[in-house]
């Protein structure tokens, strides 16, 4: 079925979560539905804001445009506009945007009768995000502890907080969050070259069949994890990622205040060794 008529197939009304028919429409390609319209909403309110503060600002230089949190007196309070008000209702504004785009895409899964990965997916993006300007400022006590909203700023945000912890390298959920990258990585590209080297035959040759790329791993390692596996895979390692970054920071700090490479004493305190 030409790409077409499908979509002429599938653009019918329903399976939204809110709003009813009201904004149960495509603005060309694009389905709107009322989660469009507050995506819009509030990232051209987050966006306007951001220009807002570069206006007010020392720079128009892009990298060294910032949106700082409050100072730590404000704690966990509403801080004035010029001294991280702007930044609080950036995140606010952010929030809404990245959740709105999400349930926008479960509205257009339920219309195609799909599942919810994709959105789920995504989830655990925003989530990543909330928690480091939402959860761990709130486990420590301050907006404060969230990262600037700026190119250069947020770098070196990550560095001077990695340092706080001496060397962020020996926090176990980091190690285990790095390894889940690589991981991610490593199955990425086993997968693209393998479809390529199926599909993408030279001029004149056939294109070849799962048969092939099965064969061609189980021969190579002895093991073949299947078409519907390597993505099962794929999905599992890349959230697992993100997953494991969320952990290696939310303990920083409200589970350990010391540097990383000291918790590792508890090998060294074990009873066997005394
Ligand atoms: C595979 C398969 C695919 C693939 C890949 C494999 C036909 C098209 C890449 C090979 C993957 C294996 C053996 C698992 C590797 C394990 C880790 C943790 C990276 O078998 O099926 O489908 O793309």
């Amino acid at each position: 079925m030409a790409m077409l008529s499908f979509e002429r197939k599938y653009r019918v009304r329903g399976g939204t979560l809110i709003g009813g028919d009201l904004f149960d429409f495509w603005f060309g390609p694009f389905y709107v539905g009322f989660f469009g319209v507050t995506t819009i909403f509030f990232a051209a309110l987050g966006t306007a804001l951001i220009v807002y503060g570069a206006a007010i600002g020392p720079t128009w230089n892009i990298w060294q445009i910032s949106i700082a949190p409050p100072d730590l007196k404000y704690g966990l309070g509403f801080a004035p506009l010029k001294e991280g008000g702007l930044w609080q209702v950036i995140t606010v504004c952010a929030i809404g945007a990245f959740v709105s785009w999400a349930l926008r895409e479960v509205e257009i899964c339920r219309k195609l009768g799909m599942g919810y990965h994709v959105p789920f997916a995504f989830a655990f993006a925003i989530l990543a995000y909330v928690t480091l300007v939402v959860f761990r400022p709130i486990l420590l006590g301050a907006w404060g502890h969230g990262f600037p909203y700026g190119i250069f700023s947020h770098l070196d945000w990550v560095s001077n907080v990695g340092y706080q912890y001496l060397h962020f390298h020996y926090n176990p959920a980091h190690m285990i969050a790095v390894s889940f990258f690589f991981t991610t990585t490593m199955a990425l590209a086993l997968h693209g070259g393998l479809i390529l080297s199926a599909t993408n035959p030279k001029k004149g040759e056939t294109v070849k069949t799962p048969e092939h790329e099965n064969t061609f791993f189980r021969d190579t390692v002895g093991y073949s994890i299947g078409t519907l596996g390597i993505h099962r895979l794929g999905l599992f390692l890349a959230l697992s990622a993100v997953f494991w970054s969320a952990v290696c920071i939310i303990i920083s700090g409200p589970l350990w205040t010391k540097g990383w490479p000291e918790w590792w004493t508890w090998w060294l305190d074990l009873p066997i060794w005394h």
